[in-house]
């Protein structure tokens, strides 16, 4: 009887992990007004369904972001590294800036996992390689091509908030490091701006070595700030909507 049981749980669990991503996509899309959400959601299985979930190209979601692209929000533009969630707690509550989290593909997309398998024309959300298991995984590659195309338009004044907590803010394998940075243009963008995001355990200001390295990768024409803020003070903003954006930090 226990192993019974145990066959029809996990028959049950198999079945919802196969069939939740779609529903999920198409309902956090649909909070988007004057998108197709069926043909973005096709977009995106073509990306991964049938393929070996460890040999997915960056270049596999091209039909995607050409489904759904990124329109530029000049001045409004927020990247980060390590604050995930001081970032979004920020930008859930104010509408200073736009993280591409905030974007319809990386609304829909945040916190979901998903990959293919070769030989099935199924979407599948459990079995699948984690972050660092392979390159070239569903999930890294969406991210990798979604924040490549979310930097290709970045212009005016850009934020980026980064963590004042570690000895590396600006690490060479983050993404914000390894493909953000390496996009921003000076034709379209006159500054970036980070900001430090420092705690009662601050290790870094903005003299930081990795800092400097940012600084050195920057297009000539791009004008670079560093301010270091203490998390409570953006905290306070974030639940002070009357507080104008200009006078958070
Ligand atoms: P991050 P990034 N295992 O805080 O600059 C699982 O380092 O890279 O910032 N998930 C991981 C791993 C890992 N080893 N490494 C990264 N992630 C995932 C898009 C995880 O979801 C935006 F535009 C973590 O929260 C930002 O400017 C997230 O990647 C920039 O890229 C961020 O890792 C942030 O990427």
């Amino acid at each position: 009887l226990i192993i019974f049981i145990l066959v029809i749980v996990l028959a049950l669990t198999y079945r919802q992990n196969t069939e939740k991503l779609k529903p999920t996509f198409i309902a956090r899309c649909e909070e988007f007004k004057g998108y197709d959400c069926e043909k973005i959601w096709s977009a995106f299985e073509q990306a991964y369904v049938g393929q070996d979930p460890c040999n997915v190209s960056m270049g596999a979601y091209d039909p995607l972001i050409a489904a759904a692209p990124f329109r530029p929000a000049c001045n409004r533009m927020m990247f980060w590294s390590k604050t995930k969630k001081v970032v979004h707690d920020f930008t859930e509550k104010r509408d200073c800036f736009l993280t591409l989290e905030d974007t319809l593909l990386g609304s829909v997309l945040d916190g979901l996992t998903w990959c293919g398998k070769e030989g099935s024309s199924k979407t599948f959300t459990t079995g699948c390689p984690g972050w660092t298991d392979c390159n070239n995984n569903p999930v890294r590659s969406f991210w990798n091509r979604a924040s490549a195309a979310f930097a290709d338009v970045a212009c005016g004044d850009v934020t980026a908030m980064l963590n004042g907590s570690i000895i590396t803010p600006f690490s060479p394998t983050s993404i914000f490091a390894s493909i953000e940075v390496k996009r921003f243009n000076s034709t379209r963008m006159r500054s970036l701006n980070v900001v430090l995001v420092t705690q009662e355990s601050t290790v870094t200001n903005c003299t930081n070595a990795s800092l400097k390295d940012l600084q050195k990768e920057l297009d000539e024409g791009i004008k670079y700030n560093c301010k270091e803020v203490a998390e409570s003070q953006i905290q306070e903003c974030s639940s002070n909507p009357e507080k104008p954006c200009g006078a958070c930090w």
